[in-house]
């Protein structure tokens, strides 16, 4: 220590606000630090502070504010606080601290203010009722909903919270859940229950109740609608991602399906319903191939075409949870469809879980269940049978896919008129690229990633709702169709490989006008032993490449593919035009032949955006990410939409017949009952006449009488029924 000690005195001296000060933290929790002079609490209590403005000219004429406030404070009885903020002129004056006060003090102070030469203003300020825009519910699951707000691993959610902070919370939406039932009696579901998008197609009526089944197991429907719409802030279980919109239930999975009730449940309320929801599919056994049928496939194309007033329905559906078997939903039509929204799962760790299937044409994922040390979704659940109404056990795939639904309903409630093509492209755009072990991203031509097990990557609600708000539509969708490309060539056993490409041209495009791709898909027949150990890899003009037909240990079907379609979303943005290429390598064991590709055709859909269009999309999205078009009053014209003509509705569905039937057969029996009623009857009368008349024995009577007792009550009892009077029996009776 150099310093003599008069300096060591002097510091210390200048350090004593801060040594007294610093014992403070020990008082309190807060770790905050505290300046060294302390200027007076801006606040001295609800009602005993008060604002006021001295007057302008004190200024100009260059009296000290200051000492001036503390006189006006010192005639009112009140303490100075000082200057409020950067506002000149203006003081905060409290009711001093330790002098016990009462009204009067108050008015008094008030009076003493009024009446100041100095003071142009004053007001007796007030506490302001302002609640922060953090989202708190009381519902008691909301806090293990880790999907939504996760605490535990950050960014492992789906980013929402945000999104109703700016009350964007589904307002105006209807997702349908097609499903085996929804419990919409819930005190969860009931408040956003849509009876106008509802049907049961098991039972024909327009009511989706779910039915109890022999293992409790139909909540299946309940539970994905809670994902969706679950009511907030009522003090019950849990919280939908759309909180605000509205869900409606299609009973379609409980008893045998077919393919025209498939096609019904697309298109049913199809101008109600915006969004729909579809947590099932084929077998994921690994080793079926199949997809909507005829029916099915012409509902989900007039969907997008006629629902929403034109601008078609969101099909949302899960991508499969065969990925034990090694399933792959390129193998599931619903999957590979252009017209669906294909979501896969993550678990919480972010990871691929054990059952998710993997596909070329998975859109994007979102969160699941994962491994056992890993949560589940908490969800509505039905309260019938074992059910309790809440649950935290909702799990697969078809967790996922109605998380997507909410987040769509999101991004429709902010714009509506987006086209079905356009909410697919912005998930390609705002998905989330992300560290997964298992996961193969690469990046396409046109700059978007993508990988076969996530997509393009992880559902984000702000990024998607965000750019659902800048969003301007996409022009119409145009194809391209090669000619049915005869090849009848031999599938060599790996590690050779059948190639074959088709170059699609400028010439070939210029009709159409398609510049840019979306989907792109092969259609391929092919005759194999073994057909799940073929593989087949596409390769657009870019050089991107696309696993379409994965190999499937299980898959040991000897009728190999027929027409099946495979298609995939990795190409995205890229130029249309170029060499497109399919590899095609057999896997086998030695003992089974080698298979013939009979003949395949190419697919491209896209539109006439250019390339330089999607790169400026792009920009221009990453730009709203910071929130500035949410927060502001910013909105794009959103044209009318079509006006499609009314559903058709058979007035005589086949419960109301047999209803109808029913009762006409009851009419019919009654009818004829009461005429032999009557006829009886009169013959009975005429007999206790003739009886009467002739004298005849008292044990005759007697016989008679119980039966026609009986008859002559029964009669009574239909006469005030029937409100029609019979004979005068009742004269007879007595
Ligand atoms: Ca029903
Ligand atoms: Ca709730
Ligand atoms: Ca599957």
């Amino acid at each position: 220590m150099a310093l003599p000690p008069s300096s060591s005195f002097l510091l210390l001296l200048s350090l004593s606000p801060l040594i007294l000060l610093s014992v403070h933290p020990l008082h309190t929790s807060s770790p905050d630090p505290t300046p060294p002079f302390p200027a007076p609490p801006p606040s001295c209590g609800p009602g005993q502070s008060w604002a006021v403005r001295l007057h302008e000219h004190l200024d100009r004429e260059g009296h000290d504010l200051d000492r001036l406030a503390h006189l006006v404070a010192k005639d009112a009885g009140l303490e100075n606080r000082g200057q409020i903020g950067q506002l000149e002129g203006h003081y905060l004056l409290c009711q001093g601290a330790d002098e016990g006060h009462v009204d009067g003090d108050v008015s008094g102070a008030g009076n003493a203010l009024a009446s100041h030469p100095y003071v142009a203003w004053h007001s007796q300020e007030l506490v302001l009722s302002r609640s922060k825009r953090s989202v708190a519910f009381n519902d008691p699951k909301y806090p293990k909903q880790w999907h939504l707000h996760n605490e535990l691993r950050a960014g492992m959610d789906i980013n929402v919270t945000g999104v109703w902070e700016r009350n964007i919370t589904g307002v105006g939406v209807t997702v349908v859940v097609v499903d085996d039932g929804v419990q919409h009696t819930l005190k969860d579901i009931q408040p956003n229950y849509s009876p106008e998008g509802s049907y049961d197609l098991n039972s024909n009526d327009p009511d989706p109740m779910p039915h109890p089944d022999a293992r409790s197991d139909n909540h299946h429907g309940t539970r994905c609608a809670g994902e969706i719409a679950a009511v907030s802030n009522n003090s019950f279980c849990a919280v939908g991602v759309a909180y605000g919109s509205k869900v409606a239930g299609i009973r379609v999975l409980d008893g045998p399906l077919t393919d025209s009730m498939e096609a019904i449940a697309f298109n049913k309320h199809y101008q109600v319903n915006d969004v729909y929801s579809c947590s099932w599919g084929p077998d994921d056994d690994g080793r079926t191939v199949d997809g909507p049928h005829p029916l099915g496939k012409a509902a989900l194309q007039h969907g997008v075409i006629a629902g929403r007033r034109g601008f078609g329905s969101i099909f949302v559906v899960a991508s499969g949870n065969g990925g034990q078997y090694n399933d792959n939903c390129n193998y599931d039509g619903y999957a590979n469809s252009i017209y669906t929204v294909t979501i896969g799962a993550v678990g919480e760790n972010g990871q691929m879980p054990f059952y998710a299937e993997e596909c070329a044409s998975m859109l994007a994922v979102t969160f699941s269940s994962g491994g056992r040390s890993l949560r589940s979704i908490v969800t509505s659940d039905w309260s019938l049978q074992e059910g309790t109404g809440c649950t935290d056990a909702h799990t697969g795939t078809s967790a996922a896919a109605p998380l997507a639904a909410g987040m769509i309903a999101l991004m429709l409630q902010v714009r509506s008129c987006l086209t079905w093509r356009d909410v697919q492209h912005i998930i390609a755009y705002t998905a989330i690229q992300y560290n997964d072990v298992r996961a193969d991203w690469e990046t396409n031509g046109a700059g978007f990633h993508h990988s076969h097990q996530h997509g393009f990557g992880l559902l984000n609600a702000w990024r998607l709702v965000n750019a659902a708000k800048v969003w301007v539509s996409v022009p119409y969708l145009v194809s391209y169709q090669s000619p049915v490309l005869k090849e009848e060539r031999t599938i060599l056993a790996y590690p050779e490989r059948l190639v074959l490409s088709w170059n699609v041209t400028a010439a070939d495009l210029k009709q159409s006008g398609m510049k840019t791709l979306e989907h792109v898909s092969v259609t391929l027949t092919m005759a194999h032993q073994r057909r799940g150990t073929v593989e087949i890899v596409l390769f657009c003009p870019s050089g991107m490449s696309s696993l379409i037909g994965a190999r499937r240990a299980l898959d040991c079907d000897r009728s190999g593919y027929v027409d099946w379609t495979f298609s995939t979303v990795r190409c995205w943005g890229e130029r249309a035009e170029g060499q497109y290429t399919l590899q095609i390598t057999d896997h086998k064991d030695p003992s089974t032949s080698l298979g013939t590709l009979n003949h395949w055709k190419l697919t491209l859909y896209g539109s006439s955006m250019s390339f330089e269009e999607v790169a400026e999309r792009q920009r221009l999205v990453e730009e709203a990410m910071g929130g500035q078009y949410l927060n502001s009053n910013f909105s794009l014209p959103c044209p009318p939409g079509l006006d499609i003509a009314p559903e058709k509705v058979n007035p005589l569905t086949s419960n109301s017949l047999k209803s109808l039937l029913l009762l006409g057969c009851f009419a019919l029996f009654w009818s004829l009952y009461y005429t032999l009623e009557v006829v009886l009857a009169n013959l009975d009368m005429r007999e206790v006449w003739r009886g009467c008349r002739r004298g005849r024995s008292q044990g005759a009577r007697l016989e008679e009488g119980p039966e026609l007792e009986l008859e002559l009550q029964l009669r009574r009892g239909v006469d005030m029924d029937a409100k029609v009077p019979l004979i005068t029996t009742g004269d007879l009776a007595t």
